[in-house]
């Protein structure tokens, strides 16, 4: 393998324990790997160069644990990160499969089971900070509806404001160093998921009380579930200085949730996404959170491969940027600003506004100028299939 394809931990790659103890399960079928311990997973990431993991509390301990038994895991778990020099990125807490939470956590209509939720995020946010995690996500599994005449949708997102905002109380009367991350998904397994894309997480945060605690990851095939650009939702966290953590993987578009490796269905889309985090020196980790086709024995493979294709599309980005020809086109595309409009534009002022209000514009002139987005693309394609 070339040596620049190989990847290594300043990478910053990390993987969901629980993307590695996926055991293949699909509703229509049992599990068809053998079970993997999130120790055992600590491990065998650390044992591939990986920057870090993600957890789910319930990824490492069983929910029903007792203290000595939660804590001998705890212990058994910094023993395996220090020994594989892996690094625990992000928390998370497991609100979806038990079933107390079936009509959701945070959003449930019993203040016992709200209570109960959020304080098993407390118990975990107390793991996250001694295993020194700095970003806990809140992935809104069940906070969702089938009914919705049965769940009034305001009175949801109140509860759900209310949990955060308790929460960021919580991490700073501690004093941890942590950002929380909201991640979106518009649905499965509930009908409607609450804060469907990053674009409701965004304004949601504006209205938390400390909104600069609060950011999101979005997945990426969470938003193409909705149909929408992956590409998109990350320029839109990034550019309002929200991408806190970035969960990658694939999908086909309006599709149940596949969760495939990254790159698999649309490299030049990934590529895109690459391009961005690249060209916008986007410096979080970059978790993989998909699942190993369910035809895998063992997840390792799937690993690799998710890693590799992050480094793969890397390296395209470096050709594709350096591409005279391309860059030549995408050059073309930019118009000069001879009429200083740019600096009228960026400011209202009383001295503006009367500039452009008397200025004369040719709409059907400016309508001739043709744009090279044919040849640009086909530049493009040509270099993701290496043709010369
Ligand atoms: C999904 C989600 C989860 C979350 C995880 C961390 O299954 O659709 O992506 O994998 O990312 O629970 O919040
Ligand atoms: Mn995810």
């Amino acid at each position: 393998m070339a040596k620049k394809l190989q990847w290594k931990r300043s990478d910053k790659f990390a993987f969901g324990l629980w993307t590695v103890m996926n055991r293949g399960r699909d509703p229509f079928g049992p599990e068809t790997r053998p079970p993997l311990s999130g120790i055992e997973a600590i491990r065998g990431l650390g044992e591939r160069d990986v920057y870090g993991f993600e957890y789910h509390d319930n990824d490492l301990w069983p929910m029903d644990a007792t203290p000595a038994k939660k804590r001998s895991i705890i212990n058994e778990a910094k023993r395996a990160m220090k020994a594989a020099g892996i690094l625990c990125t992000a928390a998370t807490t497991n609100l979806f499969s038990h079933p107390v939470f079936k009509d959701g956590a945070f959003t449930s209509h019993d203040p016992r089971v709200r209570a109960y939720a959020v304080q098993k995020v407390m118990a975990n946010i107390d793991v996250a900070a001694e295993l020194g995690a700095e970003v806990y996500i809140y992935w809104g599994g069940r906070e969702g509806a089938e009914v919705d005449i049965g769940k009034d949708p305001i009175e949801a997102m109140k509860r759900f404001r209310d949990a955060i905002n308790f929460l960021c109380e919580y991490v700073m009367a501690n004093g941890y160093k942590m950002v929380f991350s909201l991640e979106p998904k518009p649905n499965e397994p509930r009908s409607n998921i609450y804060l469907a894309t990053a674009g409701h997480a965004l304004a949601f945060i504006a209205t938390l009380d400390h909104p600069e605690m609060v950011g999101v990851n979005p997945e990426y095939a969470h938003v193409k579930m909705a149909g929408l650009s992956p590409l998109h939702e990350y320029a839109q966290a990034l550019e309002a200085g929200k991408l806190v953590d970035i969960h990658l993987n694939a999908q086909e578009p309006l599709r149940f949730d596949q969760d495939m490796s990254f790159a698999a269905d649309n490299p030049k889309e990934a590529l895109l996404v690459v391009k961005l985090l690249t060209d916008y020196g986007y410096a979080g980790t970059k978790a993989f959170d998909c699942h190993p086709y369910r035809t895998e024995a063992a997840p390792w493979d799937f690993v690799e491969r998710n890693m590799r294709a992050y480094k793969l599309l890397e390296a395209k980005v470096e050709e594709v940027n350096a591409d005279t020809r391309l860059c030549a086109m995408l050059e073309e595309l930019t118009v000069a600003d001879e009429g200083g409009w740019n600096q009228v534009l960026a400011a209202y002022t009383p001295k503006n506004a009367d500039k452009l209000k008397v200025a004369k514009f040719n709409p059907e002139k400016l309508a001739q100028r043709t744009l090279l987005y044919e040849q640009i693309d086909l530049r493009l394609t040509e270099l993701l299939l290496g043709a010369r």
